[in-house]
């Protein structure tokens, strides 16, 4: 897709300068009567995604970390008992990718969680 742009004057006359000045190069922006032909940018870009990460530590009993996993993520035992064995053998998984504030939810609602039963499981969010 293309967009015209029309030039003010002093643009114009810009242009018409730098043409002679740099004879070999000739800019695509140098088109006739101060109108520039341009590929159009879209204009709606797909919003960023977020990864919510479980970390591992030394405390938290497994079967509460299978419980967060298939209550806040939606995930069946089977599923939620495989990432929970990542975490631990890796040191962190990726629970889900989401927008912003769905991940920013998720990631508050474990933590608060965790923390009403005492546990020190930690929550994080990142770019996707
Ligand atoms: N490492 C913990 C244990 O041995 C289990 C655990 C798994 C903790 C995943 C946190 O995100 C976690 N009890």
């Amino acid at each position: 897709m293309f967009k015209l742009t029309l030039f003010s004057e002093k643009t114009k006359s810009l242009n018409y300068n730098e043409e002679y000045g740099m004879s070999d190069h000739k800019s695509d922006w140098d088109l006739n009567d101060g109108l520039a032909i341009e590929e159009a940018k879209p204009k709606l870009k797909s919003p960023k995604k977020y990864k919510v990460v479980l970390l591992n530590d030394d405390y938290t009993p497994m079967e509460f970390v299978v419980q967060i996993l298939s209550k806040f993520f939606r995930l069946n035992q089977e599923q939620a008992t495989q990432i929970m064995l990542m975490v631990h053998t890796k040191g962190e998984a990726v629970c889900g990718e989401f927008n912003y504030q769905i991940a920013e939810t998720k990631v508050e609602q474990v933590n608060d969680y965790s923390r009403q039963h005492q546990h020190p499981l930690m929550c994080t969010m990142e770019e996707a």
